[in-house]
């Protein structure tokens, strides 16, 4: 028999508007480069093996990249069952982008599982930023970084990230000028995308399919989530029982939920 080559396969989708940057972000997960990309019609599929967390889990990504256009909607919903992952993707440049994410929300949660672990994903940083966000994604339960305070008004033009970068990431950059060479206006702050987040219970990350920022750590953070929530109701089943459970018990070619 084959040898395992993987402790888990996860489901995950990527879903949002037209050309907010989906099969970019796959191709870096999958590839590592960044490529010139055609709209996809209907899906695209992808799949990458990453190692979680500190025991190192063989965690299978598989992937399915779907169309953003209004027209396949109805076909790109039918891949949501059974996700255990989405990445839920807007364009930091295009605002009707991220006004358009709680309708993405929506039919994530009417069309996936109850218990889908959803990233906020703010793609094209890179266009409003010379240098990688530094700080880290905000995880709404599990969370393993302490929530990072706002001051309560920013200009939107003003929140970038720039070489001036702390681990505070964009907000010292409240305070310089954005450099970028033909820099592109940013339509939504960081505050509004982490609100958002926090609001929906979902992660949140400030990414780059063209320079490769975060593009991995979005695919392994909503994973390792996924796998704290596992790992949490196995011992709650486990108490229910009286029994040991052991996590590696499982069969180990199934989902997660
Ligand atoms: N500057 C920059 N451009 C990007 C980035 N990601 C994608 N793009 C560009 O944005 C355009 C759309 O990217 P796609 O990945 O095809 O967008 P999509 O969301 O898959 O679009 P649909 O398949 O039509 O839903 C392409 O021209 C990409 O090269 C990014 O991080 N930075
Ligand atoms: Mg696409």
């Amino acid at each position: 028999m084959e040898p395992m080559t993987w402790d888990y396969i996860l489901k995950y989708v990527i879903v949002g508007d037209a050309a907010v940057g989906k099969s970019a972000l796959l191709l870096r997960l999958t590839d590592d480069r960044f490529a010139l990309t055609e709209p996809t019609l209907g899906v695209e599929f992808g799949s990458r093996i990453l190692s979680i967390g500190e025991e190192g889990k063989r965690v299978k990504v598989q992937c399915w990249d779907t169309a953003g256009t209004e027209s396949f909607r109805s076909i790109t919903r039918s891949y949501f069952r059974g996700a255990a992952g989405a990445l839920l993707v807007y364009d930091v440049t295009r605002r009707e982008t991220f006004e358009h994410v709680n309708s993405w929300l929506h039919d994530l949660q009417e069309h996936a599982d109850e218990n889908v672990c959803i990233i906020l994903v703010a793609n094209k940083t890179d266009l409003i930023s010379r240098a990688p966000p530094t700080h880290i994604s905000a995880l709404p339960s599990s969370a393993t970084s302490p929530p990072v305070e706002y001051p309560s008004s920013l200009p939107s033009s003003r929140l970038l990230s720039g070489d001036n970068a702390s681990p505070h990431g964009n907000l010292n950059a409240q305070t310089s000028e954005c450099n970028v060479e033909g820099a592109m206006p940013r339509q939504v702050t960081e505050k509004e995308g982490r609100e958002f987040a926090n609001r929906n219970g979902l992660l949140y990350v400030e990414t780059s399919a063209k320079e490769g920022w975060n593009v991995v750590n979005a695919f392994e953070w909503t994973a390792r989530e996924v796998l704290t929530r596992i790992n949490k109701s196995e011992m709650e089943r486990k108490k229910k029982r009286g029994g040991p459970i052991k996590l590696d018990d499982r069969d180990r070619s199934r989902g997660c939920c």
